[in-house]
């Protein structure tokens, strides 16, 4: 198929998701379009069945706010012109859906028909998306996309209670790449931060309010207090680092601690990861976690949305009440002291990681652009 891709250019979330479904359909031999206001962080690739298409805004003086919405639609509308699109599919609402149901009204009038998948990620619904500034546009949106998918039955549920949605949404987890994040021998890097042979703790975001880093910094705290000898490592950045490092400094553990930045080889620091903290006050699917999960590392996470999809309680670490500091901390002293518990949650984590592995997973987003095609074709 001919597919065009839209998405934000980011190091992680939906950005992640639609840039490794592209590179995998382009693999399969789909001829994938890229569509976004920056290269996205994970498009390195050179594959010729992938081009990437920056949509431009020109600013005017008039403009304190340029329409990007509207300059994405017209990429759009380019891009099914000239290549041909079989489908559009598009991840995260705001504004995708609503470009997109814009660009198929003006292909329409040229008398070409596209379906649209939108697929909806997180802060789209329980964020941004449901704020009353946005609400009528985006449930909209949503309701005329051809088809639409959610990356966990939290998400499907949350965007039922809070939107007038009639269209059926299809749970389409997100998924990995099992080759790529698995544990693999880093010695010399393990050695040259712990050269004591101290634990590794990791939490890896983009450092918004919603991830709760701070609660990171206390866990970790905690763990120091236990007097077992480990280091934080903290991969990514965004407005709460230098709450973060203030914090560190307070509480005086700043040897102990380390803030990477944002990394493209993410799984290499998971390599040597002991333990991973995903203490967020709101995930709806956890697309780090599962990332950890396949380099074979136990997570604590908190028990909001998805994450009790993604993480399992006993099984592959444990979920904890949000801020619940003193719960994370001591299964984190647990998971740290007893090997053999560290070994079982290792073992389990890249287990269930093997679940959402993406062949499996790419293949039900191909299913579902065949179903809402076929569909459109019988309106
Ligand atoms: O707000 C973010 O963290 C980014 C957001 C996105 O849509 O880009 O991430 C969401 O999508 C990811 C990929 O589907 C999920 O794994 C994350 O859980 C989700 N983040 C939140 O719900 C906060």
């Amino acid at each position: 198929m001919n597919i065009g891709i839209v998405c934000y250019p980011t190091f992680g979330g939906s950005g992640v998701v639609a840039t490794e479904l592209a590179k995998v359909l382009a693999s399969k031999g789909h001829k994938i379009h890229v569509l976004s206001y920056q290269r996205p962080a994970r498009l390195d690739t050179l594959d010729s069945n992938i081009s990437y298409h920056e949509v431009s805004i020109n600013s005017y003086p008039l403009f304190e706010y340029p329409p990007y919405a509207l300059a994405l639609a017209s990429q759009m509308v380019n891009l099914i012109e000239f290549q041909n699109l079989d489908l559009l599919h598009v991840h995260y609402a705001l504004p995708h859906a609503t470009s997109a149901y814009l660009a198929k009204q003006i292909m329409a009038e040229r008398g070409i028909s596209v379906p649209v998948v939108t697929t909806l990620h997180g802060t789209d619904i329980t964020l941004v998306g449901r704020d009353p500034s946005y609400k009528h546009v985006v449930e909209f949106s949503i309701d005329k996309s051809d088809g639409v998918t959610a990356v966990s039955e939290y998400l499907k549920r949350e965007t039922y209670s809070h939107f007038d949605i009639k269209q059926d949404i299809k749970v389409i987890p997100n998924f990995i790449d099992l080759d790529r994040f698995k544990k693999s021998n880093k010695s010399h890097f393990k050695k040259a931060i712990c050269p004591n042979g101290e634990k590794v703790v990791v939490h890896v975001s983009n450092f918004r309010k919603v991830k709760r880093v701070p609660e990171v910094v206390s866990v970790f705290a905690k763990i120091l207090e236990h007097g077992i000898e480990a280091k934080l490592l903290l991969v990514g950045d965004g407005p709460d680092r230098q709450k973060a490092e203030q914090q560190c400094r307070d509480l005086g553990i700043c040897e102990h601690t380390r803030f990477l930045g944002k990394l493209d080889e993410v799984e290499e620091v998971l390599s040597i990861a002991d333990l991973f903290l995903i203490p967020s006050g709101s995930e709806t699917f956890g697309l780090a976690a599962l990332e950890a999960m396949s380099c074979s590392v136990p997570v604590i996470s908190s028990n909001i949305g998805g994450l009790p999809e993604v993480n399992i309680e006993g099984e592959t670490g444990y979920l904890c009440d949000l801020d619940d500091i003193e719960c994370m901390a001591n299964h984190a002293k647990n998971i740290l002291t007893d090997d053999a518990l560290h070994l079982r949650l290792s073992e389990n984590a890249r287990r269930r990681a093997e679940l959402f592995n993406q062949d499996k997973v790419v293949g039900s987003y191909e299913s579902f652009y065949q179903e809402v095609s076929k569909q459109l074709v019988n309106i």
